[in-house]
């Protein structure tokens, strides 16, 4: 069954105030986190790869809430908001954007590849699709141990024409796996528009081939998103098995920083940042008597400062030693 959910920032079942003030909480730190990226890329402070997920905080932001510590999260190399979302702790995670020692992978990883179980953020993978077999790998262990541990694999729009997509979610649906798909359409991948290289208007409706639950949702309506993936989560917790949410949203800025763009309409970017949902959700919780300007300004002031700190203790951190250099690496057989 393909539903519709969202529009403006929704009335209805409402989560309570301090889930709201959470979700902004996640997303004002993603945004600054992005912006300080991007900044201190541009005035040649940082090297790295980096792929902006401006644009898209409400989504993850929104599964985040729902999540337990002990649940699982894979994601892809546009990641930093669904790494924020899981909690994976600032600090090791500028770490190892920045290569050093002190990251969640010692610096090996590097941003492409974040990973910190102890947060639940179990993968971030570079290979586009690959993280959704992953995830029913993860979903069966749950299963099989009996826990009711629910696994969201984070991935695009483009992923879904990939093989990978089409026969993990058969497999999911067919072993009933707590599994929830995120397809975030931010109408890209890399610099092909969704509608030249997908053959449904609506990826949700690919998952009635599969006879699983899905929905397509406006990924910039917080309050919706975190309807819908509410219902999800509780399904796979239930046991009931997986749900394909497609949130439909906009990338701000080119597939990776340094891309002209010149594939991306300007009216279309403008129009889509002139209605950034990260400051309308703002003035939609102010306007709702759901929190005060000055808290929000005092939360924005102390997702500042703890990034302050986190970009502070990576560029004080030593990179890896030579001598580490197969450490971790392999993983080490036992008989
Ligand atoms: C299997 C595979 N094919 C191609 C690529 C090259 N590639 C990297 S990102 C990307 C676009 C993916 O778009 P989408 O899934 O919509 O994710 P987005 O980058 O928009 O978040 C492509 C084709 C890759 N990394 N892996
Ligand atoms: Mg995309």
């Amino acid at each position: 069954m393909t539903e519709d959910e969202g529009g403006a920032v929704a009335e209805s079942a409402l989560p309570d105030r301090d889930t709201l003030v959470r979700m902004y909480e996640v997303q004002t730190t993603i945004k600054q986190c992005d912006e300080r990226f991007r900044s201190m890329l541009m005035s040649g402070q940082i090297a790295l790869i980096y792929y902006s997920p401006r644009g898209q905080e409400c989504i993850s932001a929104s599964w985040g809430v729902h999540l337990r510590p002990d649940d699982y999260v894979l994601t892809i190399y546009r990641g930093l908001h669904d790494h924020l979302a899981k909690g994976v702790p600032l600090r090791e995670l500028w770490a190892e954007f920045l290569g050093r020692a002190t990251g969640t992978c010692k610096g090996k990883g590097g941003p492409m590849h974040i990973t910190h179980p102890a947060s639940g953020l179990m993968v971030t993978t570079g290979i586009v699709g690959a993280g959704i077999p992953i995830a029913n790998g993860f979903g069966l262990a749950a299963q099989l141990r009996g826990s009711d541990q629910v696994t969201v694999v984070n991935f695009g729009d483009g992923a879904s024409n990939i093989g990978a997509f089409h026969e993990g979610l058969n497999l999911a649906s067919v072993w009933k796996l707590p599994v929830v798909f995120v397809c975030q359409n931010n109408q890209y991948g890399e610099h092909t528009p969704m509608r030249m290289a997908t053959s449904v208007e609506k990826i949700s409706t690919r998952g009635m081939a599969y006879d699983m639950a899905a929905v397509t949702v406006d990924g910039n309506d917080p309050v919706a998103l975190w309807r819908v993936m509410g219902e999800a989560v509780d399904r796979a917790r239930r046991g009931e098995g997986p749900t394909l949410v497609e949130a439909v949203t906009y990338r701000f800025w080119g597939h990776l920083m340094g891309d002209a763009m010149e594939y991306m309409p300007a009216e279309e970017r403008q129009a889509a940042m002139a209605a950034d949902p990260v400051p309308r959700y703002r003035q939609w919780l102010v306007d709702h008597g759901q929190a005060t300007d000055d808290e929000l300004s005092a939360i924005d002031a102390k997702a500042r400062d703890a990034i302050d700190d986190a970009v502070q203790f990576a560029l004080d951190s030593p990179f890896p030693d030579p001598s580490e250099l197969f450490t971790d690496v392999y993983a080490e057989v036992v008989r």
